[in-house]
C-alpha cells in the first residue's frame, strides 16, 4: 500500500507531465477542497451574474437586442450548472455550495455587486466582462483538473460570442447621437475598474496563487492576466474613440505592455467583503429563487420517493412469483 509522501509525490510527478487529473483519481486534499472552492465560486458567479443584466431583458431597445441578451443570461446559467456539476464530481453537494453562497462562505465575483444603470452597462459588461472573464478561461482550458478543463472549452466559446455582442452594442452607441456616445463613455468610466478588480488581488498579496500555480490550476498570475487584458482592451476603446479612465495608461516601449493607474484596492475588499453597492440585493435575490424553489424540491423529491416505492412493491411481487407464492 502507498504511504501519502509517495501518492503525493506520483501526483505531482503527473501534473509536472501535463497529465490531467480525473474525480476518482487519488488527490490531496488541498487539491480537492481548492477546487471545490474556486469551481463553486466560478459557478455563483455565472449565476449571481445573470442579476445585472437580467434587469435589462425587458427593457431592450429592440427586438433583436432582447433575443441576444436572453440567450446571453441563459448562457450563463448553463455555465453555473456545468460549474456546479464539475464541482460535484470533487464530493460536495449542489445544496451544499448553495448553502454556502447564502450563508456568505463562499464567494463570487465582485463585478456583479455593481448596478446596471443604462443599456450601455449592457453593451459594457458584455465588452469588459466578459472580455476579463474570457482571459482567464482560456487559461482555465489547460487547467489540471478534468472536468474543469472541459466545461471551460465550452463556456469559452459562448463568452466570446458575449463579448462580441457587448462590443457590437457599444460601437452602435459610439456610431448614433453624442447623448449615446456619452452614454457609452460613462458605462465604460463606470465597468472599466471594477473589470480590472475581477481578476483578483495584486500577486504579492494572493495567497492562493503560488500553489495554485504549482498544481497548474492556475498557468498564468492575476497580476499577469489583468497586464493581458489592458493590452487587449485599450486599442479596442480607441477603436470606439472612447477614452479610458486612467490618464496613466500609456504604452511603454521598453515593456512591450501599457502602464496603467493604481487599482483601488480598499473598494475591492469593501466589495469582497459583502459591502458593495448591490450584495445584500444580489444575496436577497438568489435567496428569494432559493425559498420560491422550495415546492419544485420537494416534489421532485416525493416524486423520486414513490416510484422506489412503487418498484420495490412490483419488485416484491415479482419474487413471490418466481417462488410460485402467487400466481
Ligand atoms: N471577486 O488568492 P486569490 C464571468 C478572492 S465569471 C471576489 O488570488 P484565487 C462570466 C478569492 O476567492 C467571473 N473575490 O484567489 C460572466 C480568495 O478568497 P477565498 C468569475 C475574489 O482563487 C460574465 C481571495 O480573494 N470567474 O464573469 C476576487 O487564486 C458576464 C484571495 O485571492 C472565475 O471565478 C473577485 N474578483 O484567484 C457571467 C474564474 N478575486 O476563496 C455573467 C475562476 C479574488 O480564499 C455575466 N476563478 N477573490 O476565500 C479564478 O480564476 C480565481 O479564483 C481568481 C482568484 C483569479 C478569481
Amino acid at each position: 500500500m502507498d504511504n501519502i509522501e509517495n501518492l503525493a509525490t506520483r501526483f505531482q510527478e503527473r501534473i509536472d507531465a501535463g497529465e490531467k487529473i480525473e474525480p476518482k483519481d487519488w488527490m490531496p486534499e488541498k487539491y480537492r477542497k481548492t477546487h471545490i472552492r474556486q469551481i463553486s465560486q466560478h459557478a455563483h458567479s455565472e449565476i449571481v451574474g445573470m442579476l445585472p443584466e437580467g434587469n435589462w431583458i425587458t427593457r431592450a431597445p429592440s427586438l433583436k437586442r432582447k433575443l441576444g441578451l436572453l440567450a446571453k443570461v441563459q448562457d450563463e446559467a448553463g455555465h453555473g450548472l456545468y460549474l456546479y456539476s464539475a464541482a460535484e464530481t470533487l464530493g460536495i453537494s449542489r445544496d451544499e455550495m448553495t448553502q454556502q453562497l447564502l450563508t456568505g462562505k463562499a464567494k463570487y465575483s465582485s463585478i456583479f455587486n455593481y448596478p446596471t444603470l443604462t443599456w450601455a452597462d449592457i453593451g459594457a459588461i458584455g465588452w469588459l466582462v466578459d472580455g476579463a472573464a474570457i482571459i482567464n478561461q482560456v487559461m482555465l482550458t489547460r487547467t489540471s483538473f478534468g472536468p474543469y478543463a472541459r466545461a471551460m472549452v465550452r463556456i469559452c466559446k459562448e463568452e466570446s460570442f458575449h463579448q462580441r455582442q457587448g462590443y457590437e452594442i457599444m460601437l452602435t452607441l459610439c456610431n448614433g447621437t453624442p447623448e449615446q456616445k456619452e452614454m457609452a463613455q460613462d458605462a465604460l468610466n463606470r465597468t472599466w475598474w471594477p473589470a480590472l478588480m475581477m481578476f483578483g488581488p495584486r500577486d504579492e498579496d494572493s495567497p492562493n496563487t503560488k500553489q495554485s500555480m504549482a498544481w497548474k490550476i492556475k498557468r498564468k498570475t492575476n497580476d499577469e492576466l489583468r497586464q493581458q487584458f489592458v493590452d487587449i482592451t485599450v486599442p479596442q476603446a480607441e477603436f470606439l474613440g472612447l477614452k479610458m479612465p486612467d490618464p496613466e495608461i500609456k504604452w511603454n516601449e521598453e515593456r512591450g505592455h501599457y502602464d496603467f493607474g493604481a487599482i483601488d484596492w480598499d473598494e475591492f475588499w469593501q466589495v469582497v467583503k459583502g459591502n458593495g453597492p448591490c450584495n445584500k440585493e444580489r444575496i436577497a435575490a438568489r435567496q428569494k429563487a432559493w425559498d420560491d424553489g422550495q415546492w419544485v424540491r420537494d416534489a421532485a423529491l416525493a416524486y423520486s420517493a414513490k416510484k422506489s416505492e412503487n418498484e420495490e412493491k412490483s419488485n416484491g411481487i415479482k419474487a413471490q412469483r418466481s417462488e410460485g407464492k402467487i400466481a
